[in-house]
């Protein structure tokens, strides 16, 4: 029922909203929140207060951004610009934007930004909301931001790390063996990503991690682009190592159990290089052991080398020093005697005298001629006899009967 009292005690409820509205409206924000819908046919718009003219000081002002859909929908923003002063530490404590992964500031934080951003950056909530709380110092002011938001259908990927993944955290593999990469690889990664992913082996066996590629973003801590890997399932295992940089490939990373985390994360500088390939495989516990026990044999027969180096250039060394003391003592002669000479003689051929080899000729007097034991053939006597000496020529031929002799014949 409506009375003069109640209504005294609404109007001072009205005039106290009235002057709240008013330092709300000085600030240009609500210290307790404002819920914007985001759709996902429509991309909004979200800017500092004064935007684009500078943020005013000792501002607080919180937003929480809701999905029009209850669910399967996600909210991306995207900052468009980004001007806040910044701290040499990086550690934002003077003007910051502080997102939050849920409905409330109080929630698990996204991250905190300051300073400059000069392209622009996604992000993204793993549930429909996700909230946002800007605050600037005493001094210092600068343009603010700019974002845009709408929703996106929810991505769930257990495998792969990219922009939109709801997972992205929360990734699993499992098997003997397999690849997996950094963000967009092997194109440049995304600034400010986080990438989660938990290695099971079979029971027994050991996690080998060996990468393929590396480049990520060097720092002297490896405290703003790195790669994290765990001796373990958790966040809480023992951190086996942080590695950065881009100037070799790491050497394989073993485990002590069958699981191994390994975390991902780039910052929201522009400096964001090539990324990592990495593979893993099931490997036995004796293997490593093995690998230990052949580490050390080497090293082991490493050292004995050069021990062994060492003794022969000392040994070399006090043989010289004991022939420069001996030169030192002779008489200070210019000229050099033989005695005197400071090098051995040049190693000469042992003499042989030189041996004729034996001849091989026969000189033996040869053996009695053997005749043969049959005679020799019969003297094949011609079948007419040979013509007469001078002086016994007998009587001429007679002519054939018919014939004249030759006498005739002339007459
Ligand atoms: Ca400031
Ligand atoms: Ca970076």
């Amino acid at each position: 029922m409506f009375t003069p009292a109640s209504g005294i005690k609404g109007l001072i409820l009205v005039a106290s909203w009235i002057v709240s509205s008013g330092a709300q409206s000085q600030f240009s924000c609500s210290s307790f929140g404002q819920t914007l819908k985001a759709e996902s046919s429509t991309i909004k718009t979200l800017t500092s207060p004064n935007y684009p003219s500078d943020y005013k000081s000792n501002t607080d002002c919180s937003w929480t951004i809701e999905t029009s859909q209850h669910s399967g929908y996600i909210v991306e923003v995207t900052f468009d610009d980004f001007r806040l002063e910044s701290d040499h530490m990086q550690s934002c404590g003077n003007d910051y934007l502080a997102v939050y992964d849920g409905s409330q500031i109080s929630q698990s934080d996204i991250g905190t930004f300051c300073g400059f951003m000069d392209t622009p950056m996604k992000i993204y909530s793993t549930g429909r909301y996700l909230s946002l709380r800007f605050v600037t110092d005493i001094a210092a002011n600068y343009r603010g931001f700019k974002l845009s938001y709408f929703a996106v259908p929810a991505v769930s990927d257990k495998k792969k790390c990219f922009l939109g993944n709801i997972d992205n955290n929360n990734l699993e593999l499992e098997g003997s063996s397999g690849t997996f990469e950094s963000p967009r690889y092997p194109l440049k990664y995304p600034k400010f990503m986080s990438c989660t992913w938990v290695i099971t082996v079979p029971e027994g066996k050991l996690v080998k991690l060996s990468f393929q590629k590396f480049d990520v973003e060097w720092s002297a801590n490896c405290d703003e682009d790195y790669v994290r890997v765990y001796d373990g399932q958790y966040s809480t295992s023992t951190v086996k190592k942080t590695l950065c940089g881009s100037y070799s490939i790491p050497d394989d990373i073993y485990s002590t159990g069958r699981y191994m985390r390994i975390h991902f994360s780039s910052d929201m500088d522009n400096y964001s290089n090539y990324g990592f390939k990495v593979q893993f495989q099931e490997t036995n516990p004796n293997v490593k052991i093995l690998g230990v026990v052949i580490g050390v044999a080497v090293v082991f027969c490493f050292i004995i080398i050069v021990t062994c180096i060492v003794l022969r250039y000392r040994r070399k060394r006090t043989a010289n020093s004991q022939h420069q003391a001996s030169s030192t003592s002779a008489p200070t002669s210019t000229s050099l005697t033989p005695i005197q000479h400071p090098y051995p003689p040049p190693p000469q051929a042992a003499y042989q005298p030189y041996t004729y080899p034996t001849p091989t000729v026969d000189y033996s007097m040869p053996s009695a001629h053997t005749y043969p034991a049959q005679p020799p053939p019969p003297y094949p006597y011609p079948a007419e006899s040979p013509p007469p000496y001078p002086g016994e020529e007998r009587a001429p031929q007679y002519p054939p009967p018919g014939s004249m002799y030759p006498w005739q014949q002339q007459n």
